[in-house]
């Protein structure tokens, strides 16, 4: 391990002293390990939080104007923006994502810096109608030290957006990247720093998520916790937080159905289905992961979509021509694996793909595959979190709806239809957070993002993300209501 780059924690303002256990980290594309984070243990996490806690208290942060939060907020997303390229190059090697992938994703990560700090400055309270000579302000105040678990999937994208968020409304922030992608989060800190954010407003702690993460969950202190993971981390967690009454906000797991009508041109679908499907290799909470085909156009669009499927560019994910990049473990390739066996024992047709593959003998690669099956099946109610994609024969607009919304979750779901009425009744009928009309995945800081069901409850971005990072104070202020009430024979004196 000697001469590998070791980034220790961020706290404070500066890097830490390294902890006494470490975590690997590898470049699922290569296997090779690329740099260590600390895996940091209970003492230390405790002594993080209660020094957020003094830091939140100091109010260097937390009372700080909004102009100055959007002024820090703007600088960091002109930081950012100018050190692009060497973020992708981290974000690629990190992922297995491909290089293509992470340039677009990457480029728009700094309008949620922008938009959050603009939220932070035009962000207005309120003056109630309140009965009689008074006058009533609900005016918002950060919650506290605010606690962020988050992924390795978008693993820049989905903390740069919870981080503005509570940044902008005044919270100190703790965040644990995901251990299997944290290294581009880390970069965070010297950048928001340069930015102008006092030290010990952003930390950010690494470590295994069943230890450090559970940790820093399980801590009284805490005003919110702010999850994107499985159902199981959430259930983990939720427990300690609903004694602590520690509100959560989770972005958990999703079928995202897309609902191909006969509208459509035939070529025009299998596009949707591929963007839907294969984007990520299937790693992103909202992957198409259900292809609910009208019977219309199911024979030629299987035919195309397999054609397809079969010459996707698999590979070297650093190559500007890959398209589909590795998975992020060989944990992933054998869940992978497991479901297409699960799918063909269940009567599934394998259509494509199916099988674990590597570039030059190495990297955790899955073949984008589809499988015919079944409504029921195991497949097309579980997440893979993988490019194995079920594909489902629909005899009606009916059909297409009731299957769509038979799922414990409810996420991302998409409608593709050139039948105008039909795009709207549909979207209706359907279960989910996020619906799109002709479009998927498509996201914005402005528009909130987040499920229903299994698939979680609360919003990031928005308006409705800022205001949860927030709590409403109520300030009632009487200029006409004597204080009487026990005085001797008074009449309508008013106490309420
Ligand atoms: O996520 P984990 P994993 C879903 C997806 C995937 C499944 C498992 O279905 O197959 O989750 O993926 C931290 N206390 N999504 O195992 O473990 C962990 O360290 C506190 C959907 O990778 O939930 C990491 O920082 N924290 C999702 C974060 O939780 C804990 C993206 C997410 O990891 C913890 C990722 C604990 N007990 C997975 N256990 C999406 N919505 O995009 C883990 N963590």
């Amino acid at each position: 391990m000697s001469g590998l780059p070791h980034i220790s924690n961020w706290v404070d303002g500066t890097h830490a002293l390294p902890a006494a256990e470490r975590v690997e980290v590898i470049n699922p594309a290569t296997e090779a390990v690329i740099g260590t984070v600390d895996a940091t243990s209970r003492a230390t996490v405790d002594a993080i939080i209660q020094e957020s806690l003094a830091s939140f208290r100091r109010g260097r942060w937390s009372r700080a104007e909004a102009s100055e939060r959007y002024a820090v907020l703007s600088k960091a997303a002109a930081l950012l923006r100018a050190r692009i390229p060497e973020f992708v190059e981290l974000e690629t090697e990190q992922t297995g994502r491909p290089v293509r992938e992470m340039r677009a994703q990457l480029a728009r990560i700094p309008e949620w810096l922008e938009y959050f700090g603009s939220l932070a400055r035009v962000h207005a309270g309120q003056v109630t109608p309140f009965k009689g000579p008074v006058v009533n302000t609900l005016t918002r105040q950060p919650l506290g030290v605010v606690a962020q678990i988050t992924p390795w999937n978008h693993p820049l994208l989905i903390a740069t957006k919870k981080i503005a968020a509570a940044l902008a409304a005044g919270n100190v922030v703790v965040v644990k990247p995901s251990e299997l992608a944290p290294l581009s989060v880390l970069r965070l800190g010297s950048l928001f720093q340069e930015a102008g954010l006092p030290d010990g407003t952003l930390q950010i702690v690494c470590g295994y998520g069943r230890d450090t993460g559970r940790f820093l969950c399980e801590h009284p202190a805490l005003a919110k916790i702010d999850l994107t993971g499985g159902l199981a981390t959430y259930r983990a967690i939720a427990p300690a937080a609903a004694l602590n009454m520690i509100p959560i906000t989770a972005e958990l797991g999703g079928k995202a159905p897309v609902c191909l009508f006969p509208s459509l041109d035939v070529d025009h679908a299998v596009k949707a289905a591929l963007f839907a499907s294969f984007i990520a290799s299937g790693q992103t909470c909202v992957t198409g992961s259900r292809l609910l085909v009208h019977q219309d156009i199911y024979d030629p669009f299987v035919a195309r979509l397999e054609s397809r499927v079969r010459a996707l560019r698999v590979g070297d994910p650093t190559d500007v021509h890959t398209q589909i990049g590795s998975v992020i473990s060989r944990a992933s390739v054998d869940r992978c694996a497991a479901f297409v066996d699960r799918a063909v024992k269940e009567g599934g047709r394998l259509i494509c793909g199916g099988k674990p593959t590597d570039v030059d003998g190495k990297g955790f690669f899955f073949q984008p595959t589809v499988i015919e099956t079944h409504p029921g099946s195991d497949l097309s109610c579980n997440e893979v979190f993988g490019p194995v994609i079920a594909l489902l024969k629909c005899s009606s607009e009916e059909h297409i709806v009731q299957v769509a919304n038979d799922s414990a979750f409810a996420l991302g779901a998409s409608v593709w239809t050139n039948d105008f009425s039909q795009a709207h009744r549909v979207a209706d009928k359907i279960e989910a957070g996020i619906v799109w009309i002709n479009g998927h995945h498509l996201n914005d800081p402005s528009s909130p993002w987040g499920g229903f069901k299994e698939s979680g409850m609360g919003k990031e971005n928005g308006l409705e993300a800022f205001e949860s990072y927030t709590k409403v104070k109520s300030t009632v202020i009487n200029y006409g209501i004597p204080p009487t009430w026990f005085d001797d024979e008074i009449e309508n004196a008013r106490y309420g």
